[in-house]
């Protein structure tokens, strides 16, 4: 898929892009999330997180680290049509870097303000590009991405202490409510403020989330989830009686306790 001129120019000007219906298989989508969803938890695989729902019992909020154990999800990721989109992006060849399903059950909470650049600070990468694909569609009711212009094309906002934007220019900034329908793609940079709201439906709000980096900068996927699982592992990896937060750049905004 080639980007139009239009397209490109919004993407150099904005650090988003909203492409709809970029997949239009999206039941096939649906039983891949409703199958990693459904995965037992197993300690140095597949890697779930969780929140407390609002009956106070654990509900999932996320799967991430997965692509080893799915073949259809890990073609679509790391396929020739993806990686050239995010490549024209990044206007040189691009790398994954790590990817997540985020579910927002119903209840579930929402992502504080914050730009993704100060967390992905690890590796010396310049930038990342995240592709946000939808699974349910998603709203200002359940909760969909909200977008603020950014600081500059990489400038990046004061912070509080946990990495997420201080709490007096979050107010200052204009911010932009992003639905989307299952199947829609919304791309955005490293440095494009965004947040979310709990999830005040009955249903879920499913979005895969894809980060992608310049593969010339290195393949950093690997060492990322394995810094990940020792710093913020998931519950069934977890030693009884070890202290794991706050988690730094591993959960920032994030409602993961
Ligand atoms: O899924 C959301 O509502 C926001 C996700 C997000 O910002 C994150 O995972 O860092």
């Amino acid at each position: 898929m080639s980007l139009t001129v239009e397209a490109l120019d919004h993407w150099r000007a904005n650090g988003w892009l909203l492409l709809r219906d970029y997949v239009s298989d999206v039941r096939t989508l649906d039983q891949w999330v409703i199958d990693l969803a459904a995965r037992p938890e197993t300690p140095g695989k597949w890697m779930k997180y969780f929140e407390p729902g609002l009956d106070g019992r654990r509900q999932l909020c996320r799967v991430e680290s997965f692509l080893a154990y799915h073949e259809g999800f890990d073609d679509f990721v790391n396929g020739a049509p993806m990686l050239e989109l995010i490549g024209e992006l990044l206007a040189e060849e691009a790398i994954l870097f790590k990817e997540k399903i985020n579910f927002k059950l119903p209840g579930g909470a929402g992502f504080a303000p914050h730009q993704d650049a100060p967390a992905f600070t690890s590796f010396g990468q310049s930038t990342h590009v995240t592709a946000m694909l939808s699974v349910d569609a998603t709203t200002p009711e359940n909760g969909c991405l909200e977008i603020a212009t950014r600081p500059g094309a990489a400038a990046t906002l004061p912070t509080a202490e946990d990495l997420t934007i201080a709490t007096e220019v979050v107010d200052r900034l204009d911010w932009v409510a992003v639905p989307t329908a299952p199947g829609d793609l919304l791309l955005f940079d490293s440095y494009l403020p965004h947040r979310s709201a709990e999830n005040r439906s009955y249903s879920a709000r499913r979005a895969v989330y894809l980060t992608y980096a310049k593969a010339a900068e290195g393949d950093h996927r690997l060492a990322y989830y394995r810094k990940k699982r020792d710093v913020f592992p998931p519950d069934c990896e977890r030693e009884p009686g070890r202290d794991y937060g706050p988690a730094g750049v591993f959960n920032v905004g994030n409602p993961i306790r």
